[in-house]
């Protein structure tokens, strides 16, 4: 049985300049799910697989990743499976095998208990440990090990993320020809946060192994270079904005603001099949009316508890919108071994539990909390339902799921009420902006947004929808691909 892949991008063969595309990255992009005696192949859901894997398809590139292992059965198991099964792989992926010291120590450890808060601010549940940094070196050099084995000079290799911030350099010290790009998805703090890191040196110079680095947004560029500038002195020498030197490589430092496949999701959400569950899911919440929607990775940066707290205040303030309105939660579960993480989930289930008990009358309940992954087809299903969609994290690199809520309003209804916190607020001013940490004002912005005039609404959805129709997934992708390309052709003249 094989899976059907989404159309490629027919115009990436040109971005590329002919050149083989290798994505480095700690997620793989695909993984193959074991049910009775059958297998089946699955995407991973996420931004990232869902913008690279055309390209990657359509240029038969290379995708290099940890094997997390699903189910059990290690990817080259599977690999093999797939292969006696008739299953189509898209494309190579090498995955690289972890031990489970590896795992706890760079992934679980210095990724997610280290840099995750610390670049997301959250200075108090960061705590340095030498052990989990020795694990994300000894890591990120298997990582680079693995491209330098597979990559030729005249491939792009393009590694993704803060699970990676060494491999540029590592990759680099084995040739200095090496075509090497680096992607950060979450924020880049601000100097006095970043040097908190003892590391700090380190990372910056595994990152500057790169041609071109990208950013979400101008101000996390602008905290890169200043980091660069304050920490490395006399290492690097700014040239512009957008430009440093370092060990006689010009480098490209820039932001790219990364989006949603718009079409997609804007074709998906005018189905006849969507609308008809669009249908079925308002008749399905008793006492319904308004429908109000978040949608997030379980995850304390997105905001989930202090979003539940502003609904409960916005009930409090506003009385006649009990069995008027419902709030559907939806959180995919994440990180679910640490133990941080199992501990908010118990937190969220206990309060969604509270507000529920404290206002639920007449068969209404407020809030209705689904703790599971969803195939976006139903996803965009409950994004079109929803009158509102309240997106609020405390800190976000971007965030996907605004622009996919916008994306999936073809009728121009609903309203984006949007945490300023997050990447995506520098593009989306249409929306109604809110401080994530001043719940009067979010409960406030709530009954403003559902009480606006249906003209505002719309207007105000129209301008969202453009914006990201015009900067959509392919534009993040060509315009880095395309700087990419200068960034390689310049790297030689850096003093010219
Ligand atoms: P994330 O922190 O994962 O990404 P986000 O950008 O919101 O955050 O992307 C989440 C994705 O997961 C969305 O595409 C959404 O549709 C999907 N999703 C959420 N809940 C789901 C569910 N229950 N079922 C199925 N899918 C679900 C990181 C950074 C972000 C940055 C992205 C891309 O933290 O700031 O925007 O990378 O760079």
């Amino acid at each position: 049985m094989s899976q059907t892949i989404t159309a490629p991008y027919s115009h990436t063969p040109l971005i590329l300049n002919n050149r083989r595309l290798i994505v480095v990255s700690n997620r793989e992009p695909y993984h193959l799910v074991r049910e009775a005696n059958t297998l089946r192949l699955e995407k991973t859901t996420g931004g990232l697989v869902s913008a690279l894997d055309p390209v990657l398809q359509s240029t038969q590139g290379l995708w290099i990743c940890w094997d997390s292992s699903n189910n059990n059965c290690r990817f080259d198991e599977l690999c093999r499976l797939a292969e006696l099964n008739n299953i189509e792989i898209p494309y190579e992926i090498a995955p690289i095998k972890l031990t489970e010291v590896d795992v706890a120590g760079y992934y679980d450890g210095f990724s997610n208990r280290q840099i995750w808060p610390l670049f997301h601010y959250f200075t108090s549940r960061y705590a340095f440990d030498e052990g989990d940094w020795d694990s994300y070196y000894q890591v990120n050099r298997k990582f680079a090990r693995a491209v330098i084995e597979k990559a030729s000079p005249e491939d792009l290799i393009w590694i993704q993320d803060y699970h990676l911030m060494l491999v540029p350099q590592l990759v680099r010290e084995a040739s200095p020809d090496f075509n090497i790009g680096f992607f950060c998805h979450i924020p880049f703090p601000h100097y006095e946060v970043f040097r908190m890191l003892p590391t700090r040196k380190e990372v910056l110079h595994g990152i500057l192994g790169s041609d071109l680095i990208g950013f979400h947004t101008p101000s996390y560029t602008r905290y890169f270079m200043e980091c660069a500038e304050k920490l490395l002195p006399g290492q690097v020498s700014i040239v512009d904005s957008n430009t440093l030197v370092y060990k006689n490589r010009r480098i490209i430092i820039q932001d790219f603001p990364i989006s949603v496949d718009f079409d997609h999701i804007n074709g998906l959400a005018s189905l006849p099949e969507t609308e008809e569950a669009v249908q079925q899911l308002k008749q399905s919440f008793p006492h319904g009316e308004i429908i109000g929607l978040g949608v997030d990775r379980l995850d304390y940066t997105k905001g989930i508890l202090e979003r539940l707290e502003c609904i409960s205040m916005f009930f409090e303030r506003y009385p006649e919108y009990r069995k008027r309105l419902v709030f559907i939660q939806i959180a995919v579960p994440s990180r679910i071994k640490v133990q941080e993480y199992q501990k908010m989930k118990q937190e969220i289930d206990e309060a969604v539990g509270r507000i529920n008990g404290r206002y639920s009358e007449d068969g209404w309940t407020p809030i209705h909390y689904l703790y599971r992954s969803f195939p976006l087809e139903e996803l965009v299903a409950y994004y079109r339902a929803a009158d509102f969609a309240l997106v609020n994290p405390l800190r976000d690199g971007m965030n996907l799921v605004a622009k996919e809520y916008c994306a999936a309003h073809p009728d121009y209804h609903g309203v984006l009420i949007l945490s300023e916190m997050t990447g995506a607020a520098h593009q989306l001013k249409a929306s109604f902006l809110v401080n994530p940490y001043d719940h009067p004002a979010v409960a406030e912005a709530i009954y403003r947004a559902i009480n606006a005039s249906s003209e505002e609404k719309s207007i105000r959805m129209e301008v969202l929808r453009q914006n990201i129709q015009e900067n959509n997934i392919t534009r993040w992708l060509k315009n880095y691909l395309l700087t990419f390309n200068d960034a390689i052709k310049l790297r030689r003249y850096a003093f010219q």
